[in-house]
């Protein structure tokens, strides 16, 4: 036997070995790799005379060619059979009945943040999403709220340690540092809404020191606080699922909107534990707003000459307890397990605005 037909039988039998595409890939290496086997081999043609090279030319380019093929065959059938073993063991049985009753609930506060999400999603808000533990900056002073102002004390805020620089970092007080984040990251026509944690140093039967907050900014070169109100009364007619609502506009003051304005929605209180919406003589606080101000824009990056919009915050908790009756925030974080079985959804009812939200 010559030398390159026992060459091709050890490289043949190394290929056959190689029992994945690691190990093929070896075997191909040390053959045609830059100073594999068969590389070297052509690399002797150099030095031989016209005559040799003639002869051993072809031989070897053919050695080269048949290796060559064999590695791609034998990688093929590698590859089938790596997906052959993965079909196997990946099987499951679509046939097989989902468990008679799933065993946990969605709470009351993520049901309602899914209704509201699938509000706004319907008029075109994207969800923006940012961290519970934010920059000073980004909580208070973009948001016209500086270093020395009232508003600091108002928020009581939770404080982290302090970092290698001396700065401290918060438990964002409000989901807003959501809204400058994406206003310093995109440009205008912005419509997004952040529902979300915030955190405040207040704990009563009305205040949780963590709530949830859905906040909405929109921006762009015309929108107005008439826009606002109808998305607001949108908002409210498909969340209480009625079909007409009243809204009421009372003059209030944030330091990042100018001007300001809180909203009532009409209902009816008269009936002791029943509230019913669009109708009555009483009214609920439903969320704070106003056009965002001049100076919050500029500090995140947008100018005011161009471009305006509003912003708009209320409490999830708040409608939660509203909607589904629940009298005292507190009980929403204690994780009872017979309070979550009696106010939880079902995981399966997700909330869609054509099948219905809560039903
Ligand atoms: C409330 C009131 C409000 C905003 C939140 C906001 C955000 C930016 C700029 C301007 Cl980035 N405004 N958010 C505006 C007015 C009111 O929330 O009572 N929340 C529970």
């Amino acid at each position: 036997m010559t030398d390159i037909q026992s060459l091709e039988r050890d490289i043949e039998s190394a290929i056959t070995a190689a029992a994945d595409e690691g190990a093929l890939e070896q075997v191909r290496v040390s053959a045609l790799g830059k100073k594999g086997s068969i590389s070297e081999l052509l690399k002797t043609l150099g030095g031989m005379s016209p005559e040799e090279r003639k002869e051993k030319g072809p031989q070897f380019n053919t050695l080269r060619d048949r290796i060559s093929a064999a590695i791609t065959a034998r990688k093929t059938e590698l590859q089938e059979q790596a997906l052959n073993a993965r079909l196997a063991s990946e099987r499951i049985d679509v046939t097989l009945p989902a468990r008679p009753e799933p065993q946990g609930t969605v709470h009351p506060v993520s049901q309602v943040l899914d209704e509201i999400t699938a509000i706004f999603a319907d008029l075109g808000f994207a969800v923006a999403e940012g961290p519970d533990v934010e920059y000073d900056d980004y909580n208070f002073t973009r948001l016209n709220i500086p270093p020395d102002h009232p508003a600091r004390q108002m928020h009581d805020t939770f404080y982290v340690s302090p970092q290698r620089d001396g700065s401290r970092h918060v438990l964002r007080t409000h989901t807003s540092p959501v809204q400058v984040r994406t206003m310093l990251s995109q440009n205008p026509p912005i419509r997004i809404i952040s529902p979300g944690r915030a955190y405040r140093v207040d704990s009563d039967a009305t205040h949780s020191p963590m709530f949830h907050q859905f906040e909405g900014l929109v921006i762009d070169e015309v929108t107005n606080l008439g826009h606002l109100k109808w998305t607001l009364e949108e908002l409210c007619k498909a969340f209480f699922e009625v079909e007409k609502v009243e809204l009421r506009a009372r003059p209030s003051f944030f330091p990042f909107t100018e001007p300001s304005v809180e909203w009532d929605l009409r209902c009816d209180r008269s009936t002791p534990g029943k509230i019913t919406f669009g109708q009555g003589n009483d009214w609920l606080e439903l969320a704070g707003s106003g056009m965002v101000h001049p100076k919050v824009l500029a500090m995140c990056g947008i100018d005011p000459e161009k471009y305006q919009g509003y912003a708009f915050g209320g409490g999830i908790d708040r409608l939660a307890m509203l909607k589904y009756g629940i009298p005292d925030i507190r009980s929403f974080f204690e994780s009872d397990i017979r309070w979550l079985k009696h106010f939880g959804f079902a995981p399966l009812d997700i909330p869609t605005l054509d099948g219905g939200l809560s039903r």
